[in-house]
């Protein structure tokens, strides 16, 4: 996704170039015409424009667990997470998360390298919107003694799953409620 983010831009970006050579003297009134110009226009066959402004947010809806291609089992109770395997090919991934802890307990997908990189906040949650949109993948919560399951779309890359409840006991994820996933 975030790859996918990069070549939109870029082609904005490219989009931009041309329309300040190809109409260097018009005005505003140019500029909005240009997306549907583009392509028939001076375009040097890079500047294709891919999908539309969708892809950005197509990563992060959920999806229907029973169609996925891969199945990850994930175990949470106090203090672990513990997803299995950890490791799987690229597509739609469901995870199957099971509470066997005596408070509730949730499953946040992140994109990030490891635990350690992510950005906490003073009372030890993560903060996940220092993350951006397009590296929160999604969650679910999981009450006591049930199963939930879930699907998101993943493009290979590492991912780390959290739990990022706080509560009386303070944040789950300080007390070790996290743990790496391998998307090939
Ligand atoms: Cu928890």
């Amino acid at each position: 996704m975030k790859h996918g983010f990069s070549l939109q831009a870029t082609a904005g970006l490219v989009l931009l170039l041309l329309t300040a050579t190809a109409c260097g003297r018009d005005d505003g009134a140019g500029v909005r015409g240009i997306d549907q110009s583009a392509g028939t226009a001076h375009s040097p066959g890079t500047a294709s424009v891919p999908g539309g402004g969708s892809a950005s947010s197509a990563g992060s809806a959920a999806l229907d667990p029973a169609k996925a291609d891969t199945r990850v089992g994930v175990t949470l109770s106090e203090w672990m997470l513990r997803p299995q395997p950890a490791q799987v090919n690229a597509g739609v991934v469901a995870f199957d998360v099971k509470n066997e802890g005596s408070v509730k307990h949730e499953v946040v997908i992140l994109r990030a390298d490891s635990a350690e990189s992510l950005p906490t906040q003073p009372d030890g949650t993560v903060e996940e919107d220092k993350l951006g949109a397009q590296n929160s993948l999604g969650e679910v919560e999981v009450d006591v003694g049930k199963t939930e399951a879930v699907a998101f779309r993943l493009a290979p890359g590492n991912y780390v799953l959290i739990c990022n409840i706080v509560d009386d006991k303070g944040a789950h994820f300080m007390h070790g409620m996290h743990a790496p996933l391998k998307v090939t």
